[in-house]
């Protein structure tokens, strides 16, 4: 199976992608008909377990869209099981050095690069019998820079060798500096961090992601280098779309 991913990043491209919250494989189907070029299934903050997470995979690969997965926390128990599982990528939250960024990267490439535990149950199914001859090529890591160390330690965390790139989570890094969480953010302050995390993230040919809210804001970070844009969640679209229609049946 093509990348779609991985294919978007060698031109320069920007690959956007669905968000899930809703522990659902059915959702998961309905989402991956929607055009997005991956789908992160979200088990630090979306409501699914590990079976419910493996039914998402099955019906996500129903279509070319890339399967990733965030992890609860930087723990490599859990990312080596989706990744066995048949996710194609991870992105680890609260990565705030160089160590934790190298014991994520670890945990998802095999040896010589890193300790992934060999075992690719479901993934030799979705990605075929030489899964593990391509795995370390063909599999994402995306450290989160979301805490004032990560950003304070942004250089040391790129300069690890198999990580893809950095992915922003706004609310988190807003809150860890101490101004709220708040995410879309449009103020000269947040706006220079994140050119500079961009500049830097693609002078060091690494990969620079992050969470938006709305298409406008995911299409303005890709306008500065963003080159991974998460946008949104199912369980938001289904609540701004259910509201919508009510509203509009009450013509408020
Ligand atoms: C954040 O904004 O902190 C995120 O993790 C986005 O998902
Ligand atoms: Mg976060």
């Amino acid at each position: 199976r093509e990348n779609r991913v991985r294919t978007l990043w060698e031109h320069d491209q920007t690959a956007v992608c669905g968000w899930l919250h809703l522990p659902d494989a059915y959702s998961a189907e309905v989402m991956a008909r929607a055009g997005w070029d991956a789908l992160t299934i979200d088990l630090e903050h979306g409501l699914m377990d590990f079976q419910v997470a493996l039914s998402m995979l099955q019906a996500i690969s129903t279509t070319d869209v890339l399967p990733l997965a965030r992890i609860p926390w930087n723990e490599p128990g859990i990312a080596m099981r989706l990744l066995d599982a048949g996710c194609m990528g991870i992105i680890c939250p609260m990565v705030s050095s160089q160590a934790q960024a190298e014991a994520f990267v670890g945990a998802c490439r095999y040896p010589p690069l890193g300790y992934r535990s060999f075992g690719p149950t479901r993934a030799l199914l979705y990605a075929g019998d030489d899964y593990a001859e391509h795995a370390n090529r063909e599999v994402i890591t995306l450290a989160m820079i979301e805490t004032e160390a990560g950003l304070e330690n942004l250089e040391e965390i790129l300069a690890v060798a198999g990580l893809d790139g950095v992915f922003v989570g706004p609310g988190d890094l807003s809150q860890s500096l101490g101004e709220g969480a708040r995410l879309d953010r449009e103020d000269p302050a947040m706006l220079e961090r994140l050119e500079h995390i961009a500049a830097v993230a693609r002078s060091c040919g690494k990969v620079v992601g992050i969470f938006a809210r709305t298409p406008e804001y995911a299409r303005r970070m890709s306008g500065i280098g963003y080159r991974f844009v998460a946008l949104s969640s199912d369980a938001r679209m289904l609540m701004t779309a259910a509201r919508a229609a009510v509203d509009a049946f009450h013509g408020t």
